[in-house]
């Protein structure tokens, strides 16, 4: 397929445009960019996760941040778009993004559920799992947010496969999230925060969403989510809410964000960006430009409170 000679970052991108930006972005910035495939989805498509950093001989603590788990909210995939961008390009002349990137290295996963996003644009727009398919159900999916194996399938998720919130048959049966997570533990060591980009409903959500019990490191968690809320406001005014997921927007399992806060990713939070329902899913793509600016605000904020912790 030919790659578009300019790509949009103010535009829904379709999976085909974004796998061809996946490989010309990183072909045209190998000094700051490389790739690696992690797996592929259910259908076959290419799970690639970009590493952004400045390239030393020796290892640096790392971010990991996933966009689009959830095929519908198009805004996520649009936002790890615009963050990649603004990493490139600002690498050099905005000092918090040079030292970042000289000290640590940002992975970013564009789009996680790749099969749910391709359907979203060619089928059905207000799908939100997985396309798995297994014996026993007509029905199609698992929620990826509710596959993975934190209190797995206990609240808020459902164990009907025709549920949009199904929690799949068993923890990480749906293999993307059993990429993500072999990722993940594999990098263990390095990852000092896990972000993971939803949409909608303007909150900054962590730790814990299984269970009403309040996280070991709550009121870092709380101060640094309320610092990047403030960052994130002070371009448009636009308001956000912080606080543990179960309390905060509803008690659900299987989430990523706390089972990469158990599994020891202490800075895990989840991002559910604009709007608060006018749009909701179907944002329009005027508002990419400014939801992505202030994100970047909020991610930076946590990246540099990350950095000198
Ligand atoms: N919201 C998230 C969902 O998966 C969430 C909320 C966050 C649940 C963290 C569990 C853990 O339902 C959206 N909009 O997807
Ligand atoms: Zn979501």
């Amino acid at each position: 397929k030919p790659s578009p000679r300019v790509h949009s970052y103010t535009k829904y991108n379709n999976w085909d445009n974004v796998q061809s930006w996946i490989n010309s972005v990183s072909s045209s910035n190998s000094d700051l960019i490389s790739k690696q495939v992690i797996g592929n989805t259910y259908e076959g498509r290419p799970m690639t996760v970009l590493k952004l950093g400045k390239k030393y001989s020796f290892t640096k603590p790392a971010i990991f941040m996933d966009c689009g788990i959830h095929a519908r909210e198009w805004i996520s995939p649009a936002f790890c778009q615009w963050f990649v961008k603004e990493a490139l390009s600002t690498y050099g002349s905005d000092s918090q993004m040079t030292s970042l990137l000289n000290q640590m290295d940002v992975f970013v996963l564009p789009v996680f559920n790749i099969d749910g996003y391709d359907y979203t644009h060619k089928r059905s727009r207000m799908w939100r799992k997985t396309r798995s398919r297994t014996s026993g159900s007509n029905c199609i999916g698992a929620d990826p947010n509710r596959n993975f194996n934190a209190g797995w399938c206990t609240t808020g998720a459902s164990s009907n496969p025709c549920s949009d919130t199904f929690c799949g048959y068993r923890p990480e049966s749906e293999i993307e999230v059993k990429n993500v997570a072999d990722f993940i533990r594999r990098n263990k060591s390095v990852l000092k925060a896990y972000l993971t980009i939803h949409s909608y409903s303007q909150l900054l959500l962590f730790p814990y969403s299984y269970t009403f019990q309040l996280a070991a490191d709550h009121s870092e968690l709380l101060k640094v989510a309320e610092g990047a809320s403030a960052a994130l406001r002070s371009l448009y005014g636009t308001r956000y809410t912080s606080g543990p997921g179960a309390t905060t927007i509803y008690p659900a399992a299987g989430g990523s964000d706390d089972w990469a806060y158990d599994l020891g990713v202490k800075y895990s939070y989840t991002f559910e960006l604009r709007d608060t329902g006018r749009y909701g899913f179907l944002l329009p793509e005027s508002q990419i430009k400014p939801t992505c600016e202030e994100t970047m605000l909020a991610v930076k904020y946590i990246a540099a409170y990350v950095q000198k912790n």
